[in-house]
C-alpha cells in the first residue's frame, strides 16, 4: 500500500515521515524543495497480534508492508509539475498535512495560518486535476466516436459526463457512488479526488484547541485529524511518565500520537482489514479490503490458491492463539469452514484448503 504526504511547504510533512518511517530526512526552516524531490521509505505495519502469534508459534513474523512518499514542493495549476502528480496518482491514499502552527520565522505560503481555507484550496487542487483530465478524456472519446460505432466508447463517455456534472456540483469524486461497471470503467484513471483523503492538521500547543474543531472522523472516505508534530517528536525522546506531565502542561492531555495512531486511522479510512496465514516458515500478515470474498483473499497470496479453491478454514487470531494451533481449534469445534463468498474479517487466520 502506498500512502502519499502532500501539502504546502514546510507544513511538516518530512517531520511526518521521519516520525512514520524511521528516517533522518532534513526537517528545515529554509529548505526550497523542488517539485522533482521526494523521499521514499517502505516500512512494516506494526501489528500486535501478528508479534503475539509469530511469538507463541515460534515463527518469523511477516508484517504487511506501506510504502510512504513524501512529496516536495506543491505543484498544482499552473506549475503543474508530473514527477509532483504522478506521486499522488501512484497513491492508495493522500495525506494532506495542513499548517496549522504559528511561527514568524517560517513562512507560509498563502500567508496567514487558516487550517480549514488550506483544506478546502487542496480539495479543490485534487478535484480541478481531475475535472482537466475528464475533460480531455471526453474530447477524445467525442472524436473517436465519429469515426467509429462503439458501445464501450460511449458508455466511457456517459460516465465521464456525469462525472463532470459531479465535479461541477463542488464534489469530489470519492462521494460519486459508482456502480459495478463504472467501477472497472474508471479505474485506470486514478482520480485524485477518488482517493481516500486524510487531511493531518499539524498543531502547536497554543492553536491545538482551535484546530481540534476541525477534527472530523472518517465519513466518505475522508477524515480530518489533529497532529502536533514538533511536540510528539520531543514528547517521544521522554520517558513515558514526563511524556504525560509535560502533555498536561501543554494541554494535550487526550493527544493522539500519530507515530502510534497513523496506521490504525489510515487502515479505517480506507476499509482496509488484515488477515494471517500461518506457513511452515512464517507467519504472515496480508491486508486486503474490509468487504472482499475468501476468494478474493485467496487470489491476495497466490492465483494457483483461488483457482484450485475448496474451502477456507478459519478461526479469529485470539481463539487460535488461546487453543494452539489448527488441530486443538478443529477438535475444540471452533474452525469453521467457509466457501468462496465468505466475506473475510479483521484478525482471521485462514488456512486454504485447493487442488493443486
Ligand atoms: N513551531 C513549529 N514548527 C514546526 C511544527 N511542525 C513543523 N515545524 C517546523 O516547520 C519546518 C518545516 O518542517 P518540514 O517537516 O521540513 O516541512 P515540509 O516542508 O512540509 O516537509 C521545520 O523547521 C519544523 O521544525 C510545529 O508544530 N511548530
Ligand atoms: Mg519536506
Amino acid at each position: 500500500m502506498i500512502l502519499t504526504i502532500f501539502g504546502y511547504p514546510k507544513s511538516g510533512k518530512t517531520l511526518l515521515f521521519n516520525l512514520l518511517t524511521g528516517e533522518n530526512e532534513e526537517v528545515s526552516k529554509f529548505s526550497t524543495s523542488s517539485a522533482h524531490e521526494y523521499h521514499k521509505a517502505v516500512v512494516d505495519v506494526p501489528d500486535e497480534r501478528l508479534t503475539q502469534l509469530a511469538k507463541k508459534f515460534d515463527l518469523p513474523p511477516i508484517y504487511a508492508k506501506i510504502e510512504y512518499l513524501d512529496t516536495g514542493a506543491v505543484a498544482f495549476g499552473e506549475s503543474k509539475n508530473e514527477t509532483f502528480i504522478d506521486l499522488l496518482r501512484r497513491a492508495d491514499g493522500l495525506v494532506h498535512m495542513v499548517r496549522g502552527f504559528a511561527d514568524q520565522e517560517i513562512a507560509h505560503l498563502p500567508g496567514s495560518v487558516d487550517p480549514a481555507r488550506d483544506i478546502s484550496a487542496m480539495e479543490e487542487e485534487l478535484k480541478s486535476v481531475d475535472f482537466i483530465g475528464i475533460e480531455k478524456r471526453a474530447q477524445r472519446l467525442e472524436s473517436d466516436l465519429k469515426k467509429i460505432k462503439s458501445k464501450e466508447l460511449s458508455d466511457e463517455l456517459d460516465l465521464m459526463k456525469k462525472l463532470k456534472t459531479f465535479l461541477e456540483e463542488g464534489k469530489p469524486l470519492r462521494e460519486y457512488e459508482f456502480k459495478a461497471n463504472e467501477e472497472l470503467l474508471v479505474r485506470g484513471f486514478k482520480f485524485l479526488s477518488l482517493k481516500p483523503l486524510l487531511n493531518l492538521i499539524n498543531a502547536d500547543e497554543d492553536s491545538y484547541e482551535q484546530c481540534l474543531k476541525l477534527k472530523q472522523e472518517e465519513e466518505k472516505h475522508r477524515a480530518t485529524f489533529v497532529f502536533c508534530g514538533k511536540i510528539e517528536t520531543e514528547l517521544l525522546e521522554l520517558e513515558e511518565e514526563d511524556r504525560l506531565l509535560f502533555q498536561e502542561e501543554y494541554g494535550l492531555k487526550s493527544y493522539e500520537y500519530m507515530q502510534e495512531n497513523f496506521v490504525k486511522k489510515s487502515y479505517r479510512l480506507m476499509n482496509l482489514i488484515s488477515f494471517f496465514t500461518m506457513g511452515k516458515k512464517e507467519f504472515k500478515a496480508w491486508t486486503i479490503n474490509g468487504s472482499e470474498t475468501a476468494y478474493r483473499a485467496a487470489g491476495k497470496i497466490h492465483t494457483d490458491i483461488q483457482d484450485g479453491f475448496i474451502r477456507g478454514e478459519t478461526i479469529n487470531w485470539k481463539d487460535f492463539l488461546e487453543v494452539g494451533g489448527f488441530s486443538p481449534a478443529k477438535e475444540k469445534g471452533l474452525l469453521r469452514l467457509e466457501g468462496k463468498e465468505y466475506i473475510v474479517k479483521d484478525g482471521e487466520i485462514i488456512q486454504f484448503r485447493f487442488n493443486k
